[in-house]
């Protein structure tokens, strides 16, 4: 009853930002997001009947103590999530939990999504239990939203799911399914990371004011034409349409995010003075595009081809700790 499974992180182009049901994780809106190849998590899951209770060993890849308050939420989060399985299967067997990321902590790369899918396919597959893709979405959803777009393969659309009726139609309509494969378009995200420390304000907490924000109905509005155009992009590989709507919705978030109550800010001087030199560089005939999560730094999103051009300018620009190149990455699936 063992199995072990690796699932990437993804980077939001249409950003997920607010949930309509917390208990359901049903998102206000659909998102869409491309797997990172070299950001994943790999999880092995042992169930067994000697086991009194779950034993949880995660390696951030970071120093420990540093990441205490993360680990134990972090915990809880899995131990809710076996809870989930175990009813599916029926069983009350605990399990051991064995997980870690390629890439550390406090990266601005969300651990979430790549961590909850890896858990989600591992589990299924130690329980023995034969889940559809559409099917293993959903319950990742359930242990972190963004989870549900790291399952399927490539470049990836999360369906916010039927607005009204009863709560299980709803989360039995909201899931990610593939747009495109991984080898569809031969993409860069390429992270700048301007900032290694954890931030003080989770997604899950700073979501949860998401309705304060004056500007969120305004956001909303706007978002079915945004992924329309972010579809076109990727149908034709439109790398400007691309990235235009892309930034559009990361500074959209981002305002959101900073008019809400409390306020939520997570840029920093250097995320400012990067979104600039992106600007810039446009200026200069390279097409390339930023878009920012829920912390400092910066994804720089551009073709295969910038990628050479794009990483030397990153170099003559201080403050960036480390730079992690990725391509687009197949979905979570199972290793042994
Ligand atoms: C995204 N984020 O679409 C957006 C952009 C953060 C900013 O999805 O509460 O960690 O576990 O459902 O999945 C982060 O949200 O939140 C996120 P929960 P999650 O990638």
């Amino acid at each position: 009853m063992k199995a072990t499974a690796i699932a990437p992180a993804n980077i939001a182009l249409i950003k997920y930002w607010g949930k309509k049901d917390e208990a359901l994780r049903l998102p206000l809106n659909s998102s869409i997001s491309m797997n990172l190849s070299e950001a994943h998590t790999t999880t092995t899951v042992e169930f067994s009947k000697g086991l009194a209770r779950d034993v949880i060993d995660i390696a951030f890849g970071s120093e420990p103590h540093y990441f205490k308050h993360v680990l134990k939420n972090s915990e809880l989060r899995i131990i809710a999530h076996l809870d989930r399985l175990r009813q599916l299967m029926g069983t009350n067997m605990r399990a051991h939990v064995e997980t870690r990321n390629s890439f550390p902590a406090g990266t601005g790369i969300a651990s979430s999504a790549s961590g909850f899918a890896a858990l989600t396919v591992a589990a299924a597959a130690a329980l023995g239990l034969k889940l559809s893709e559409k099917e293993l979405s959903i319950l990742a959803r359930l242990g972190s939203g963004s989870a549900c777009r790291s399952i399927p393969d490539g470049f990836v659309e999360w369906e916010e799911g039927l607005p009204a009726g009863r709560q299980e139609d709803s989360s039995e309509t909201s899931f990610a399914h593939s747009l495109y494969p991984a080898d569809w378009w031969d993409l860069r995200d390429i992270v700048a990371v301007v900032e290694l420390q954890a931030k003080d304000v989770g997604s899950s907490s700073g979501m949860e004011n998401v309705r304060t924000s004056p500007l969120l109905a305004k956001r909303l509005a706007l978002i079915s034409e945004r992924i329309l155009r972010v579809k076109k992009a990727l149908e034709i590989k439109d790398i400007r349409m691309l990235g235009e709507a892309t930034e559009e919705d990361c500074l959209d978030m981002h305002a959101v995010m900073q008019s809400q109550s409390p306020s939520l800010n997570y840029f920093t001087n250097e995320t400012r003075q990067l979104m600039d030199a992106v600007r810039q560089w446009r200026g200069e005939g390279i097409a390339v595009y930023f878009t920012i999560d829920a912390g400092p730094n910066v994804h720089l999103i551009c073709e295969g081809k910038s990628e050479d051009e794009v990483l030397a300018r990153l170099k003559n620009f201080q403050g960036i700790k480390q730079t992690i190149v990725n391509k687009p990455a197949k979905g979570a699936h199972v290793i042994y």
